[in-house]
């Protein structure tokens, strides 16, 4: 059995976020706002299909994708960047690689102590995001 990584989560704790944010040219009075946000995560997993959601008040984020099949993302109201994304299960995680502009981009998701955590990563950069269950 895969891990299961659905459900409402909600971010507890994060590291390095505004970092994050510099190495992919937000600029300050985002960043401002991004690092003060409430974040929930949502997601449904149905075998290797995904839907993630991070929804906040001031912008959402969402898409889909299967795990092995690359696909066009465009990081739309984030940094609005055209990558292409892979997703893998490496044992337990859920790994990310989002290939463009950026070098070392991409995201690892797993879970530990009933947690969520995301890892965010883009060049010498890892933001690490903790959720527990909304
Ligand atoms: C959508 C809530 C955060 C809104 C922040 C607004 C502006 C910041 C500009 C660029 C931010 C770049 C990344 C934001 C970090 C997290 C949002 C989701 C990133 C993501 O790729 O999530 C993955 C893994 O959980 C699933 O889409």
């Amino acid at each position: 059995m895969p891990t299961d990584l659905s459900g409402k989560w909600i971010l507890e704790t994060s590291d390095k976020f505004e970092e994050y944010l510099k190495k992919l040219d937000v600029d300050f009075a985002t960043r401002k706002i991004a690092i003060s946000l409430s974040q929930t995560k949502v997601v449904s997993q149905d075998g290797d299909d995904f839907e993630f959601k991070t929804l906040s008040t001031f912008r959402n984020y969402e898409h889909s994708f299967t795990v092995g099949l690359e696909f066009d993302e465009f990081t739309k109201g984030l940094d609005n960047r055209n990558v292409k994304s892979l997703v893998k299960w490496e044992e337990d995680k859920l790994v990310c690689t989002q290939r463009g502009e950026k070098v070392n981009r991409g995201w690892k998701h797993w879970i530990e102590g009933g947690k969520l955590y995301l890892e965010l990563t883009c060049e010498d950069v890892i933001c690490i995001q903790v959720f527990k269950r909304k």
